[in-house]
């Protein structure tokens, strides 16, 4: 069995995810920085961070994930992963712009390795995007969490690599059960992780139901685990959870049970070969 720590990351909120479908969904900064902060006491050691304005429309703007930055620094040390993803609607200046504009840049940031059908939208990542913003992360030293929503992806890493756009060792999130991308069976599970290189860390987001299924699985073959609002908002059918901290806790006893560490931040940045944070 493996016994590496085990790093949890919360996503409190996506672009998708609204109000009408848990009250509890954090739109502004204080709330989403409520959200974090409670998933990192609860064993989160990564905050995976979208920003909404006051309404729930999904933003980019910077200011906007500033406030939610310094809020949770206020209290918690987690590595904090900016989305770059954004929603479908955004631009990909408008997803840019909080890589371009923090100061000090965010310590990692998700990219997305492809064009894909999102439900009934798409959400679009044609090559010269993706090489764009490999670049940016590049230059800023940002480390990236390459997100894999079909197979596929997973050669343009290797293809970036080659091209000297991403750095090894990679960090992959698969995220697994987007109505029109690769489904959340532990079959595609299994399937992603063989591929993983040696020396490279995965974990993983399995939409709806798949988010616990996946979890318990990634845990027992030693990668890590995302739960959150942006994937899922239940505690298990027809129950909504109380809130993020509650779907880490569950994560968090099950990697006791099967005898997982939970990860503290320093050991996550550690294990993401990411160096330790020096700035306040
Ligand atoms: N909201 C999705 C269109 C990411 O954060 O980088 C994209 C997404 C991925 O959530
Ligand atoms: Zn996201």
């Amino acid at each position: 069995m493996s016994r590496n720590p085990l790093i949890i990351t919360c996503s409190p909120v996506g672009a998708e995810v609204m109000r009408a479908d848990h009250p509890a969904v954090p739109y502004t900064p204080a709330e989403i920085a409520r959200e974090a902060v409670a998933a990192v006491r609860a064993g989160a050691s990564l905050v995976h961070l979208h920003a909404r304005e006051s309404d729930g429309k999904p933003s980019q703007d910077p200011a906007l994930f500033a406030e939610a930055i310094r809020l949770i620094r206020q209290e918690v040390d987690p590595i904090i992963q900016i989305s770059t993803g954004g929603a479908v609607t955004a631009t990909p200046n408008e997803r840019l712009l909080p890589v371009r504009a923090l100061d000090p840049a965010p310590e990692m940031a998700s990219l997305t390795l492809g064009t894909v059908n999102f439900g009934s939208d798409v959400f679009w990542n044609p090559p010269d995007l993706i090489e764009t913003f490999a670049r940016e992360f590049l230059e800023r030293g940002i480390k990236p969490e390459l997100e894999i929503f079909e197979a596929g992806m997973m050669t343009t890493a290797q293809r970036l690599v080659k091209k000297g756009l991403l750095k090894e060792p990679l960090h992959y999130d698969f995220v697994l059960g987007v109505p029109g991308a690769l489904a959340g069976t532990p079959r595609n599970l299994m399937f992603l992780a063989e591929q993983v290189p040696p020396g490279a860390t995965w974990t993983v987001a399995g939409i709806g139901a798949a988010e616990l299924t996946l979890g318990a699985i990634a845990i027992a073959l030693g990668g890590h685990v995302r739960v959150g609002f942006e994937d899922n908002v239940f505690y298990r059918k027809g129950e909504l959870a109380t809130g993020n901290a509650q779907l880490v806790e569950r994560i968090a006893r099950i990697a006791h049970e099967l005898d997982r560490p939970i990860a503290t931040p320093d050991q996550a940045r550690a294990l993401l070969s990411m160096p330790p944070r020096s700035h306040p």
